[in-house]
């Protein structure tokens, strides 16, 4: 059994008794549909088309051949798959033996990897031989000394260790495999971070699934959905509001991309009369500028009725554009890998769905606006976001210090937003947390720093979002040389010397400044709010010297 913060007793009694939590595995939506419509395709990934059925005979047989490799309940897995269709096969394979995987995202690399194998000991390690990492045995042989027994690639020359092979070398699963307990963790979710060491989030099978059968209510999917995935796959966003789980719980299919670009995607949605899509906002932009350049490819998705955005700010004048260009509803989504997600609604009026990020799935979200003091804000004023509920997480896995940090007493969550209330809709309105969102990608700025220290002609480091009129925020690294000689300390050798240290390149500082001493505030912290742009953020400013620890 994985060791995880669980609700309190009365808690889980209330989502119980109001059927959010139903004691059914996370495969329980697909287990439904494979029985009510085996034939009805599940994936489509490139020339390959997966129907339910076959997608669950691939599983369980990679479950089988998983469980007659002495992996089962209580065991954990380290995967990192591309945008295929073997990402879903092996989740749900590993779901039915209660192997709990962390999902890495593909643009992870060796620091990441190390960091969430470090805190899982993973038994099993599933990843593609396309990677760097694993073009050769390094990282899987450190993994063997530190404990992990079965290691399988995808691509892999050797049969005896390639994805492929187990997945379709058939086998039966054993009586005593299954699925953890539908109370327990089913697997990792990948925490944004704000903190040095990347972090997970414990998801029960109750917690998820609800939030999975809630948001494909919300977005109305149903059997016809046809689901374009072209954010990597792990990500909570398309995994799970409602994407693809929420498609396979109502027996939709997923058309997979390898990324956003819009010839690639028009061209997927075209082919496949996609209706549905998932985006965050740098890629809508692309899209309506494409459509823009050329008012011929509005025709090409003309089949698309729904798009959701979500993951970082969406400009209402953007907003504005997606029906008029796009010719399809917009749904936005302001949601956490940690739990909360809320949607605009079909009958919110265009002000709200334009400029509001929605309101909460469920009515037991309980929501707190909280000034620096901790009480609640006047109503429509910019505050601190707090929550608790059915599918928000109790604490990180492993991570008691700061779990004090991120809960109160009462056990609400504190996700580090700044939000207002618009006529019962969220908007998100900045943020407190020490983080950049890079177009959707977020970065800790602590883990940075921590890494530029480590260079030994750097003394100190302060990395801060800067504006940017495609991602949002991009960011940029303040750093104080060591004896103030910068001589031959350039951005190329500090990102050249980041990239060695294996960090995804999402996370390298787009820009360098090299200054002789960093503003601090009264209580000796590195005082960041001096070193953003006049105007940037100011309504994280506000809050921002007291969270910092005035
Ligand atoms: C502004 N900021 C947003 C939005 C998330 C659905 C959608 C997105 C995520 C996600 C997700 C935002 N406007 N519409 O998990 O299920 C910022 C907030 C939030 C953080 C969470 C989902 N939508 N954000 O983005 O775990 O700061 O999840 O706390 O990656 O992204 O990031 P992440």
């Amino acid at each position: 059994m994985i060791e995880f913060s669980r609700w309190p007793d009365d808690l889980s009694r209330r989502y119980r008794d109001k059927g959010y939590w139903i004691d059914q595995p996370l495969t329980r939506g697909f287990d439904q549909q494979r029985c009510e419509r085996p034939h009805a395709f599940a994936i489509i990934c490139g020339q390959r088309r997966f129907s339910y059925a076959e997608t669950d005979r691939l599983a369980s047989n990679l479950a089988a051949n998983l469980a007659a490799a002495g992996l089962g309940r209580g065991d954990t897995a380290l995967v990192q798959l591309p945008n295929l269709a073997e990402f879903y096969i092996v989740f749900l394979a590993l779901l039915k033996i209660g192997v709990a995987p962390v999902n890495a995202l593909f643009s992870h690399r060796r620091a990441e990897m190390a960091a969430y194998a470090d805190q899982i000991r993973p038994r099993l390690l599933i990843a593609s031989r396309g990677h760097e990492l694993f073009r050769d045995d390094d990282f899987l042989c450190q993994q063997r000394a530190a404990g992990l027994s079965v290691a399988l690639l995808l691509g892999d020359g050797d049969p005896a260790q390639r994805l492929e092979s187990w997945i379709c070398e058939p086998a039966i699963l054993p009586d005593n495999a299954g699925p953890s307990a539908a109370d327990e963790v089913a697997f990792f979710q990948l925490s944004g971070g704000s903190t040095g060491t990347p972090k997970l989030i414990p998801r029960t099978h109750n917690d998820y699934d609800y939030s999975i059968r809630a948001s494909a209510d919300i977005c109305g999917f149903d059997a016809g959905t046809r689901f374009l995935c072209a954010l990597h796959a792990g990500h909570n966003f398309v995994l799970s509001s409602p994407g693809a789980l929420g498609v396979f719980h109502v027996g939709g299919t997923v058309v997979l991309a390898d990324n956003p670009a819009p010839q690639l995607c028009f061209d997927l949605i075209r082919r496949h009369a996609v209706n549905a899509a998932a985006l965050v906002p740098p890629a809508v932009a692309l899209w309506l500028n494409a459509v823009e350049a050329d008012p011929a490819q509005a025709e090409a998705i003309r089949s698309l009725d729904l798009l959701l955005v979500g993951g970082a700010n969406f400009a209402e004048a953007q907003a504005r554009r997606v029906p008029q260009l796009l010719g399809c509803r917009l749904q936005q989504v302001f949601g956490m890998a940690e739990g909360l997600v809320n949607y605009t609604r079909d009958g919110d009026d265009d002000d709200l769905v334009f400029s509001t990020q929605g309101r909460p799935i469920s009515e037991d979200d309980e929501i707190r606006i909280l000034d620096r003091d901790g009480d609640p804000v006047p109503e429509g004023q910019p505050g601190m976001l707090a929550v608790r509920g059915p599918y928000t997480f109790r604490g990180y896995y492993k991570a008691a210090a700061q779990n004090v940090s991120a809960f109160d007493s009462e056990g609400f969550y504190h996700t580090g937003d700044v939000v207002r209330l618009v006529r019962g809709n969220l908007q998100v309105v900045g943020r407190v947390k020490d983080q950049i969102n890079r177009g959707g990608e977020k970065i800790a700025a602590e883990e940075i720093e921590n890494l530029l220290m480590s260079h030994p002609r750097v003394t100190h480091a302060a990395l801060v979002a800067i504006s940017d009129e495609y991602l949002g925020e991009k960011s940029c690294a303040f750093v104080v040389a060591r004896g103030g000689d910068t001589t031959g300390l350039t951005s190329s050798v500090l990102r050249r010397f980041l990239l060695g240290l294996g960090i995804a390149e999402y996370k390298l500082p787009d820009r360098f400044r090299f200054v002789s001493d960093l503003p601090m505030t009264a209580v000796g912290k590195i005082d960041k709010r001096r070193l953003r742009e006049p105007g940037t953020a100011q309504v994280m400013s506000r809050y921002e010297a007291d969270v910092a620890g005035a």
